[in-house]
């Protein structure tokens, strides 16, 4: 009888410690990944995504085609004085650039996407997005 409550009592002991074990391992590798990955993803990003620039200037997109690879970046620029806003087909719209001001998007699914200026509608650009 002594003896198993001697036993109960050491198994008790053991999963306490164990109990305490597995939790403090688990919140140190929580707070190191907070750390950690966003520094390896701030690596990542430059090189893994692809960008592609796009300038605005005297009313027009440069170069008003462009071919990219799916998951890849589009940045514009408006060089001009006039404000100019990119409308994405997609529905996708900037705010609007003055000049100096960029805007970004990052196209994931192939196809072909008109964009224009919502200020200017007459202009127009293009992206393809494919793989080929
Ligand atoms: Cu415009």
């Amino acid at each position: 009888m002594k003896k198993t409550i001697f036993v109960l009592a050491v198994l008790g002991i053991i999963a306490w410690l164990g109990f305490r074990m597995t939790q403090k391992p688990a919140e140190a590798p929580t707070t190191t990944n907070q750390i950690t990955t966003p520094t390896v993803d701030n690596n990542k990003i430059p090189s893994q995504v692809e960008t592609t620039n796009i300038t605005i200037k005297n009313f027009a997109f440069s170069p008003v085609e462009v071919k990219i690879k799916p998951g890849a970046k589009v940045v514009w620029t408006n060089q001009d004085n006039a404000p100019h806003r990119i409308e994405i087909a997609t529905g996708e719209k900037s705010s609007s650039l003055s000049q100096g001001d960029n805007f970004e998007s990052v196209f994931n699914k192939a196809g072909e996407y008109v964009y224009i200026c919502g200020i200017h509608p007459s202009m127009k650009g293009k992206i393809i997005v494919t793989d080929k």
